[in-house]
């Protein structure tokens, strides 16, 4: 059976590189099915170092196992990058994606920052490792704005903020296939695939 492992615990991520990656693996799954499985501390200061620290220490406990991670992440030309890598914990350890929108829409209207001056880009990097290595990165960003307010219900995190390029609605209110189809994610995953399919076709 030819199974991939994603080192998060955020299951929407999963959700979404299944939903990409189709029929090219049996089984997609996360660290959600292996508690026993200690979160390694994201102490990197990139996103590619924090996507390694992931699939190594996951890679190194699965023993065996293909194992990709996903570190990614918002960032906001006018707060100078922000929240960048520490997306996840912008408005403090433990905090919740509804907490993390709300301080950076304070942050935002603080800025003074309007229309385009509102930009900003999601950015995803994708590490493969094997036996607590990493065999191969991928990198993958999408540029937008940063609305107003939240809008729409679908996706995760800061999605209700997001509109991409291109777009006048935010990734909350954008069928899954779209954002599918354009995200950080799907931009780094079209690569990734290529090393997977080379992966799996041995595995
Ligand atoms: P793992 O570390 O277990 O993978 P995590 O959610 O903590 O889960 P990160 O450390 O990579 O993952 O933090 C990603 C942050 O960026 C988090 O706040 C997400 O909500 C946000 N984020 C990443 N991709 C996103 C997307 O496609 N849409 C909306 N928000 C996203």
């Amino acid at each position: 059976m030819k199974r991939l492992i994603i080192a998060t615990r955020n299951a929407h991520k999963t959700d979404e590189i299944r939903a990409m990656l189709g029929d090219l693996f049996d089984e997609v799954t996360d660290l959600n099915a292996f508690p026993e499985i200690p979160s390694p501390v994201e102490d990197g200061v990139s996103f590619a170092a924090n996507a390694r620290i992931k699939s190594e220490s996951a890679s190194e406990a699965l023993g065996g196992a293909m194992v990709m991670s996903d570190d990614s992440g918002l960032e906001v030309d006018a707060l100078g990058g922000a929240p960048g890598v520490f997306s996840a914990r912008y408005a403090g350890e433990g905090a919740s994606d509804a907490d993390n929108r709300a301080k950076l829409l304070a942050a935002l209207a603080k800025s003074g920052a309007r229309g385009k001056a509102r930009a900003g880009r999601f950015r995803c990097v994708l590490s493969i490792a094997k036996d607590g290595a990493e065999i191969a990165a991928f990198d993958g960003a999408v540029e937008g704005i940063l609305a107003n307010e939240e809008k729409g219900g679908g996706g995760f995190g800061y999605d209700p903020l997001f509109i991409p390029e291109g777009h006048c609605e935010t990734f909350g209110q954008l069928p899954a296939e779209v954002k599918n189809g354009l995200s950080h994610r799907a931009r780094a995953l079209a690569q990734a695939r290529v090393h997977l399919e080379q992966v799996s076709a041995v595995a």
